[in-house]
């Protein structure tokens, strides 16, 4: 017997009859005026686990930015965008301060948003302590192992995952020359794995870095370093592609799905942790069109990748963006204009997330 259900869902998918319009579409042509399900409500009901976004310091002074980041319905989880480094947890050695971390984690928790943290090793942001000198192999290990233990201790229970390590490869897939590698050698990795374990054992344990959107060197040798880790017993292991795309040059949909199968094939979950798509300035509505689809593509890609547990975007409102400061010339790279109108891209996401839901 057909049901009502199946009778619509025939006619929808028969080319005699136009689909009927989605929500989304329903409120972008003004049809309806309701409380709009928000990017997080969206993707919940597409399957993950969360739509969430990075958080900057900065930004917490602007009460209608923070009525949107803090609004569970848009952004179910939350990654402090600079609070959690080691310039500033750490900035003397031994002497450490939780303040900006937790101006954005303790929000967050309130809101009862998943937190992401990030990131316990980089070669950025680090204090000048630490690199004004150098160090033996022994003594760097433990400034590793103690800036941990008090960092990941103090956020213990809290964050859902880490970004343990981040950006430890170069694109040809070596490992890239920093004071870690050149000091510690190639075990440094583990040793920062294993100490976040030790620290919080709840703590989904990720490898984050930018360029494995689509399978290349790098992305192998990201695959190697896993199967490493899982072979020395690190559990708990998650995958994060930032994504830090440029908009009409982003890998396709199935490169991306390729790509993600890959990685959860390893047996760990991954996750899109820094997306932003940035486009030449100035930017024109075609410009806009192409970089909606962009972030469809990427958005589709997790949500069709089972181990896809969530799309982070490194941050949502433009004048926030860590792009114009870094690339000459380029920005328009959020979901968010300055005026807080939401882009095409915005509607795409919406659009494909509920889509996937229906
Ligand atoms: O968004 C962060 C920006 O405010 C900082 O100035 C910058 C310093 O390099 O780091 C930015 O965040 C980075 C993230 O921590 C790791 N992946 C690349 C992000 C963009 O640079």
């Amino acid at each position: 017997m057909k049901t009502t259900a199946s009778i619509l869902a025939a006619l929808a998918t028969s080319p005699l009859v136009a689909a009927a319009p989605t929500i989304i579409e329903h409120e972008k042509r003004g049809w309806v005026n309701w409380t709009s399900p928000g990017l997080n409500d969206l993707a919940r009901k597409a399957g993950l686990m969360y739509f969430g976004t990075a958080i900057d310091n900065p930004s917490l002074n602007n009460t209608k930015y923070l009525s949107i980041a803090r609004d569970a319905h848009e952004f179910g989880q939350v990654t402090p965008a600079n609070g959690q480094k080691w310039m500033y947890t750490e900035p003397e050695q031994g002497v450490f301060s939780f303040e900006m971390g937790d101006a954005i984690i303790n929000p967050a928790i309130a809101s009862q948003q998943i937190r992401r943290c990030h990131t316990t090793l980089w070669h950025n942001q680090l204090p000048d302590w630490l690199t004004s000198r150098n160090w033996t192999s022994p003594e760097l290990v433990s400034i590793l192992e103690t800036h941990i233990a008090a960092v990941v201790g103090h956020y213990k229970g809290l964050c859902y995952a880490w970004d343990v390590v981040n950006e430890a490869f170069n694109e040809d897939g070596t490992f890239r020359s920093t004071i870690w590698l050149d000091t510690i050698g190639p075990s440094y990795i583990e040793t920062a794995f294993k100490a976040v374990a030790a620290a919080d054992p709840d703590a989904k344990l990720y490898y984050n870095d930018y360029n494995l959107e689509s399978i290349s060197n790098k992305t192998r040798a990201v695959g190697a370093l896993i199967r490493r880790l899982q072979d020395c017993g690190v559990p708990n292991l998650g995958v994060g592609m930032q994504a830090h795309l440029i908009t009409g040059m982003t890998p396709s949909y199935t490169d991306q799905v390729a790509n993600m199968q890959a990685f959860v094939d390893l047996g760990v979950e991954i996750a899109v942790t820094e997306l932003d798509i940035r486009t030449e300035l100035p930017s024109t509505p075609e410009k806009e069109e192409t970089q909606a689809q962009n972030y469809a593509d990427t958005v589709k890609a997790c949500v069709d990748v089972q181990g896809c547990v969530g799309v982070t975007v490194w941050d949502f409102y433009d004048p926030y963006s860590w792009v114009p400061g870094v690339f000459e010339g380029e920005g328009d790279a959020t979901l968010y204009r300055e005026s807080f109108e939401r882009k095409p891209a915005w509607w795409a996401v919406a659009e494909v997330l509920d889509s996937a839901a229906n």
